[in-house]
């Protein structure tokens, strides 16, 4: 990228008034960096009267929390606003909007969304959004189903997956999502307490097994243009809106993986509850509702797209088409699972459970979450219906029937 600059705050600031699409854009005068993910910079552009008016993001050509011993593509810029894009085609209303983006200085501009919360921040501080559940699984579905096969037509999908290749980002969840925490890795991160679950899981050969279907899957099965990191950090809401951002790892790959990492998230929060002062007892149900609600708000949505929108006269039938959701249902709980491991013991960790001061309950957190992970990824060939997940979300991951097999 010959034109390629890491932006200052003055470069952030110029650029919003070109292309940030505000009236007075003279009134533009700074610009606070704000980026707390792992990969970029993040301006927030304000005007004079401090109020934050656009978002200027720029991708490094590193892995930022890392440094420029990891370098990674700006292809993820382009990527991220298209991805973006393409979801906003069918899903405005929970996708941020890109105003625009520069391939070759790897920046973009986006909508403020000031009056938002980061979604894990939220589930942290013990809060119940409640339209959040219904609204991903609402994102989900349109985000997925329009990018499908049973959607697009031939020609454009075998294009778009290739517009949508993704190699070094799709490599960063090969590895750190289905590999290190299986083996030992430098990446890998874990307190001593856990060694002997970790070790458990590493000559568990029916799981590794298991985790190999998974990460075979996520590299070969090119069903839909996934979010491809939809874990919480990803997903603004306020009371009554939600937002999705952040999309560079986007990809064609099985829809099970982004309906996974939102149920997995939701789990990571539900395993660091009891650190919490709160009700705990409302606030688990109400996390277990949110499972719920995504997972039939985003089939049911699916299931009336294929009905009333399918180009498809073979895949819109519904017997292939319920078969198709059994499919994605079991996926998503298998990946659910992987994610559950991964920000336990792997590189990328997060906050839900790493921010429990007491170490008891932190270690007693993180070892349900890893033990859930392992049994979801165990038997999710096997789980028919929601319910299912739940008795056995309900029971800590002790319930017999899944545990003594
Ligand atoms: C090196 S990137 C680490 C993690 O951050 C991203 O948000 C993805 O989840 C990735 O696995
Ligand atoms: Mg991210």
């Amino acid at each position: 990228m010959p034109n390629y600059y890491t932006f200052s705050a003055a470069d952030a600031i110029e650029y919003a008034k070109i292309y940030g699409g505000v009236a007075d854009f003279e009134s533009l005068v700074s610009a606070e960096e704000i980026g707390d993910g792992n990969l970029n910079f993040v301006f927030k552009i304000r005007d004079h009267s401090g109020i934050s008016r656009v978002i200027v993001k720029q991708a490094l050509p590193y892995v930022r929390c890392v440094g420029e011993s990891w370098p990674l593509t700006l292809d993820r810029s382009r990527i991220e606003a298209e991805t973006l894009l393409a979801h906003y085609q069918y899903c405005p209303e929970h996708t941020v909007n890109v105003l625009h983006y520069d391939p070759e200085l790897a920046v973009m501009v986006q909508e403020d969304l000031s009056e938002y919360t980061i979604w894990r921040k939220a589930l942290i501080d013990g809060v119940h959004n409640e339209h959040a559940a219904a609204q991903i699984g609402h994102y989900l579905a349109n985000a997925l189903f329009h990018h499908s096969d049973f959607y697009q037509d031939q020609l454009s999908k075998k294009l778009a997956v290739s517009q949508f290749t993704n190699p070094e980002l799709c490599q960063i969840t090969e590895d750190l999502f289905f590999t290190d925490p299986y083996i030992e890795h430098e990446r890998n991160r874990f307190e001593p307490e856990l060694e002997t679950l970790v070790h458990e899981l590493r000559i568990d050969k029916t799981l590794l097994t298991a985790v190999g279907e998974l990460k075979y899957k996520f590299m070969t099965h090119a069903e839909s243009l996934l979010h491809g990191d939809l874990h919480s950090g990803s997903i603004f809401v306020t009371e009554d809106k939600l937002k999705v951002i952040d999309a560079e790892f986007g990809f064609y790959g099985p829809i099970g993986f982004d309906i996974g990492t939102v149920i997995g998230n939701l789990l990571l929060n539900y395993c660091s509850l009891d650190a919490r002062d709160v009700d705990l007892h409302e606030l688990k149900q109400n996390r277990i509702e949110s499972i719920v609600e995504v997972w039939e708000t985003f089939s049911n949505e699916f299931l009336r797209l294929v009905r009333e929108k399918s180009n498809n006269p073979i895949f819109s039938q519904e017997l292939f088409a319920n078969r198709f959701l059994e499919k994605a249902w079991r996926d998503s709980m298998g990946y659910a699972g992987a994610e559950l491991i991964r920000r336990v013991i792997g590189f990328a960790h997060v906050a839900d459970l790493d921010t429990i001061a007491d170490k008891n309950v932190r270690i007693t957190g993180k070892s349900t979450a890893i033990t859930l992970g392992r049994n979801l990824i165990l038997h999710a060939p096997e789980l028919q219906h929601i319910n299912e997940l739940i008795n056995y979300i309900q029971d800590n991951g002790k319930k017999k029937k899944w545990s003594d097999d």
